[in-house]
């Protein structure tokens, strides 16, 4: 594995998932002093320099992670297990997003609509191809259609993080029909 996707996996890791891996603790909105960062994980192991951590930020495949300059901090800007406020909006939603998955998952979801399941919110994606790589990740990629505009118009809320990904708490079944 590449050097920066290894150090972009175990920032995912830490930051999403397990701060108290490398002794850290994320504010409540996610965020950790980019010093404090680099300081726990050379202790744990991964000395980055402070340069490094930036280009794994700015050319990673995904804009994973947000950089603060001004504050001098930084978080996962999705993706979440760990309980965060992101802070984020609500936002009027495309009529339409994507949620790409594992053809084995599709009776479940179509019975209960889509769950955060491990994580604190679901993920979409605005386009297809996003969502087909999303569900490659988990065997044979099927894309379901959810009708964002008209859950919203229904009152719930969604959220827009970065690199086109949307965060909604929950999606029931009647908003949902895969793509042929
Ligand atoms: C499925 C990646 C059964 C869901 C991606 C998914 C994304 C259900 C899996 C981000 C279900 C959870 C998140 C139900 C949902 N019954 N299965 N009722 N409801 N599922 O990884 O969306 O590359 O937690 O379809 O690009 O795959 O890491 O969510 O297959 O943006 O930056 O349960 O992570 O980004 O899997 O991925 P995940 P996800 P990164």
């Amino acid at each position: 594995m590449r050097r920066a996707t290894a150090v972009s996996k175990r920032l995912s890791f830490v930051l999403r998932h397990d701060p108290g891996s490398v002794g850290l603790r994320l504010d409540p909105g996610g965020w950790v002093a980019v010093p404090d960062l680099l300081a726990a994980l050379a202790r744990h192991g991964l000395p980055l320099t402070e340069g490094e951590l930036r280009d794994v930020v700015r050319t990673g495949d995904k804009e994973r992670f947000t950089l603060e300059d001004a504050h001098g901090r930084i978080r996962a800007s999705y993706g979440h297990s760990v309980p965060v406020n992101l802070g984020l909006l609500p936002q009027r939603p495309p009529e339409v997003l994507f949620h790409g998955t594992a053809s084995r998952f599709v009776a479940a979801i179509l019975r209960e609509g889509l769950q955060p399941r491990s994580r604190q919110m679901v993920h979409l994606s605005e386009d297809v191809e996003t969502a087909r790589a999303v569900g490659g990740r988990r065997g044979r990629p099927v894309i379901l259609l959810v009708e964002a505009g008209r859950l919203a118009d229904d009152g719930r809320a969604f959220f827009r993080s970065t690199g086109g990904v949307w965060l909604v708490d929950h999606v029931p079944p009647e908003y949902l029909s895969p793509v042929p």
